[in-house]
């Protein structure tokens, strides 16, 4: 078989990780989590280098989050509700401005809840697109509803130029291998729920914290 194909995306995949992410109570998993960021991150790395800066920050922050899970403290991090409390109780939080724990667990997850948002938007218009849209702009509206609230105009900046050598619809779907168009629509409505979810749920623990501002 070719080398390559460990790195070949699939969107099946991606969908079982964020299945595995809510507990029976609710909770959810870091490690499952941090699994469905993986396969995204393979697909954008198939979407060419001109993503290489998102892939990079993105791949970042996931693994402060695996080292983390790995290290001595890893009981506490085995859900989110379990990290946001172990990191408040030890005061491991930079709550108003960075000092000596800019790179908490909570505030790193927090940059890819956000952008949890904007796949929440965009898999949305993808899902709702027709044959005519155009990629590049249902990412960039979806980018301007989200993330880029929360970046400076230097990465608002890069972002848009990415947005723009997007593949168009047709060959983004080819890229999800998933099969036709009909198939890779049905799939997107089964697993919008699922990231709507693990989302909400996301949202209201950070805001039950008062955490939603982390610098
Ligand atoms: C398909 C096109 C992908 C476009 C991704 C949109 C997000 C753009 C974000 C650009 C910013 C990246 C540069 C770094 C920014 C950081 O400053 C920022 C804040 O962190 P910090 O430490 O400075 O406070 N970081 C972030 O905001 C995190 C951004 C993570 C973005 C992860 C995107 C992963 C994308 C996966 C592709 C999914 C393709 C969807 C279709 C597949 C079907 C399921």
């Amino acid at each position: 078989s070719e080398p390559s194909e460990n790195q070949k995306f699939c969107l099946q995949e991606v969908l079982d990780t964020f299945k595995l992410c809510l507990s029976d109570s609710k909770e959810v998993y870091l490690e499952h989590y941090v699994a469905g960021w993986r396969g995204l991150i393979k697909f954008l790395n198939c979407l060419g280098s001109v993503f290489g800066f998102i892939s990079k920050d993105a791949v970042n922050k996931i693994q402060i989050l695996v080292n983390y899970l790995n290290g001595e403290n890893g009981p506490h991090y085995v859900t989110m509700q379990s990290m946001v409390k172990y990191e408040l109780e030890n005061d491991l939080v930079d709550l108003t401005k960075r000092g000596s724990h800019s790179e908490s667990g909570c505030r790193t997850l927090l940059r890819l809840h956000r952008a949890l948002r904007w796949l929440e938007l965009f898999l949305e218009r993808l899902r709702t697109s027709t044959e005519d849209s155009k990629t590049s702009n249902m990412c960039c509206e979806a980018y301007n509803e989200s993330l880029a609230q929360h970046h400076p105009w230097v990465i608002r900046k890069a972002a848009g130029m990415a947005f723009c050598v997007l593949p168009g619809r047709a060959a983004f779907f080819e890229v999800m291998n998933v099969g036709t168009p009909e198939q890779v629509v049905a799939m997107l409505g089964e697993a919008l729920p699922l990231i709507s979810e693990v989302y909400q749920i996301t949202e209201e623990l950070y805001k039950e914290h008062n955490m939603l501002d982390l610098p």
